[in-house]
């Protein structure tokens, strides 16, 4: 639920969920060096840096790495300074489904990160599942929901194709006679590494910009297909 203050500011929640070691604090980490760096090293063949981190990335981690709780950034428009993006992370492993379910609590954005290594399919389907039953209903309708097909990198994936006929089979595809088709998840193949990052800022600035459209165009939900209004241009590949 986007929250407005009494300074007028007003806070948009972002949150990266999916299955431990997936790569969301990778992602994340990324983002924040990313919008980080001063305008003149972004060079011009990567998409316009629209916002700016306020303050360090806190990050509750094990010894390992994994999260414990969370990680938690926060992001100001550069064009509307009172537009604040409050963007966490879940903790995938297993055993911590209720934090998970905690920080879901007054999200207005979901990006899914996708491990998508062969091996951990599996772990994938069942963090989907879980987002599924946390969101009760709420997904893509009210919350709008991005993917990371993360680590492309890497050998031994999973198609892009396998990764759908699963977001079908969750019902997150809609067929285009369904009104919400407009708003299906966008699967973006990405590669959280900050070196080799691959639609990283893409897919934050995608799902910022449904959060925007949903508050303002659709009072809280997907706007219907007649309501929309013209949209700012898609950014480039990064
Ligand atoms: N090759 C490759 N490795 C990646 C990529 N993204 C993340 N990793 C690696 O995957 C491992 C796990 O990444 P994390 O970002 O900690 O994963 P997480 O989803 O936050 O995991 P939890 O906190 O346990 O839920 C790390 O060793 C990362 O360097 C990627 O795109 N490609
Ligand atoms: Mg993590």
């Amino acid at each position: 639920m986007v929250r407005y203050t009494e300074d007028k500011k007003i806070f948009i929640k972002i949150l990266y969920w999916g299955c431990a070691a997936g790569g969301k604090t990778t992602a994340v980490d990324t983002l924040y060096q990313l919008c980080s760096e001063p305008p003149k090293e972004q060079s011009t063949d990567k998409p316009q840096i629209e916002v700016i981190p306020t303050g360090t990335l806190k990050k509750i981690a094990m010894a390992s790495g994994s999260t414990l709780y969370f990680d938690r950034g926060i992001f100001q428009s550069k064009k509307e300074k009172s537009l604040y993006y409050h963007v966490f992370t879940v903790a995938g492993q297993q055993r911590f489904g209720n934090t998970r379910k905690i920080l879901f609590e007054d999200t207005d954005g979901v990006i899914f990160v996708v491990d998508s290594q062969k091996s951990r399919l599996q772990d994938n389907i069942d963090s989907l599942k879980e987002l599924k039953r946390v969101a009760n209903g709420k997904l893509i309708s009210v919350i709008p929901l991005l993917v990371m097909l993360n680590k492309r990198d890497l050998d031994d994936v999973i198609t892009l194709e396998e990764w759908e006929d699963v977001m079908k089979e969750a019902g997150l595809l809609h067929e285009p006679s369904n009104p919400l088709s407009e708003w299906n998840p966008i699967i973006y193949q990405t590669v959280a590494l900050y070196n080799n990052a691959q639609n990283v800022y893409r897919i934050f600035s995608e799902c910022a910009r449904r959060c925007v459209v949903y508050t303002v165009w659709g009072d809280g939900k997907a706007p219907e297909r007649e309501n929309k209004v013209k949209l700012p241009p898609d950014v480039p590949d990064l």
